[in-house]
């Protein structure tokens, strides 16, 4: 899958970016409370699309997404201006994913959870999001 390629590109480029602060993964566990069969039919590859910036202003829209696993969320926007950090506080990347430049962002979550993001540049000015994975 041409996908997964591309995501392994991007994960090297958040390393080599440093923020090799001790971002430990894993904060998003919880509760797992079973139970969630029959969830709506269609599956396929939906088009789970975050929008930013633009006429948007300082926000993602919807700036609350929910996915399943193994869904991928696009974000499209201008990373220059607003650079998209994965994290739940301003300043403190936890190292799942960062974009550089460009306009277009794909990521894949693999595992249900809670997946806080923000922009790196007006964070403190509310600009953030976050994905459910369930
Ligand atoms: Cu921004």
């Amino acid at each position: 899958m041409r996908k997964a390629r591309s995501i392994i590109v991007w994960v090297l480029i958040a390393t080599a970016c440093g923020a090799s602060g001790g971002a430990s993964p894993g904060a998003a566990g919880g509760g797992g409370g079973g139970g969630g069969a029959g969830s709506g039919g269609s599956t396929g590859a939906s088009a789970d699309a975050i929008a930013f910036g633009g006429s948007l202003g300082l926000a993602y829209s919807p700036a609350s997404l929910t996915v399943k696993v193994g869904d991928t969320v696009t974000w499209q926007g201008d990373f220059t201006t607003h650079p998209l950090v994965s994290g739940a506080t301003c300043g403190h990347p936890d190292g799942l994913f960062a974009t550089g430049t460009g306009t277009i962002f794909s990521f894949t979550f693999t595992a249900p959870g809670t997946y806080p993001y923000y922009c790196d540049v007006h964070c403190s000015l509310g600009m953030t999001g976050v994905v459910t994975v369930e």
